[in-house]
């Protein structure tokens, strides 16, 4: 099995010190913005992500969590109704910029599911989608709004996330399967 690390402690927060900018920059400060992490480490990167949106605005941006895990449409004991997707959103968000956190982007079909659940829970103004990593082979016409790192792979190798919050250490590894 071969490891590389691809990202460390300090990588990772310097990119996403640069997503906080460009979130603030492209939505002309954070009045509007609702970020909404997906399942585990999305609400990490999200939680951090309003950390320093708090540090650079002095602005407080609500966090909320969707956890998608058993809509996918690959997995067997599958659920196909984004009524069930359990969802924690703080506030409202309609007529929000709400922004999807999440810590890969593959296939896009997380995505795709989180949008569809947002969707039955209120009309947001529009909805922006931001990923630690795009490791590419998307199967749908969707596409990262603020990327981390973008990094090729292939479908035999696996992206591994680690945040100290779930893991004890920031790190992100790129590994053959
Ligand atoms: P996450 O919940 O922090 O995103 O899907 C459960 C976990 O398994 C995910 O953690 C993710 O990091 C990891 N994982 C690794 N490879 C894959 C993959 O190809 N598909 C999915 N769904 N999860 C993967
Ligand atoms: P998609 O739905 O875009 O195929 O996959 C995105 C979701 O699956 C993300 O939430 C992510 O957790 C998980 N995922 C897919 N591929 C990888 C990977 O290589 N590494 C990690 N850590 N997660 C992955
Ligand atoms: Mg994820």
């Amino acid at each position: 099995l071969d490891v590389k690390e691809i990202m460390d402690e300090k990588a990772i927060g310097r990119a996403l010190t640069r997503l906080a900018h460009e979130v603030i920059e492209r939505n002309e400060g954070v009045d509007e913005v609702v970020l909404v992490g997906i399942k585990t480490r999305g609400i990490y990167l999200a939680n951090r992500l309003a950390m320093r949106i708090k540090a650079i605005e002095n602005k407080e941006v609500a966090v909320g969590e969707l956890d998608i895990t058993l809509y996918r449409d690959d997995l067997k004991q599958k659920k196909n109704d984004a009524d069930q997707i359990d969802s924690i959103l703080p506030i409202s968000i309609e007529s929000k910029t709400v922004i999807l956190v999440d810590d890969v982007l593959y296939t896009g079909r997380t995505i795709r599911a989180a949008m569809d659940a947002l969707m039955d829970r209120g009309r947001p103004q529009r909805i922006q989608l931001a990923v630690l990593i795009d490791r590419g082979h998307r199967e749908l016409p969707i596409r990262p709004d603020y990327i981390g790192k973008n990094v090729p792979t292939s479908r035999e190798e696996e992206i591994a996330v680690q945040l100290s919050e779930v893991d004890g250490t920031d790190t992100v590894m790129i590994q053959s399967k």
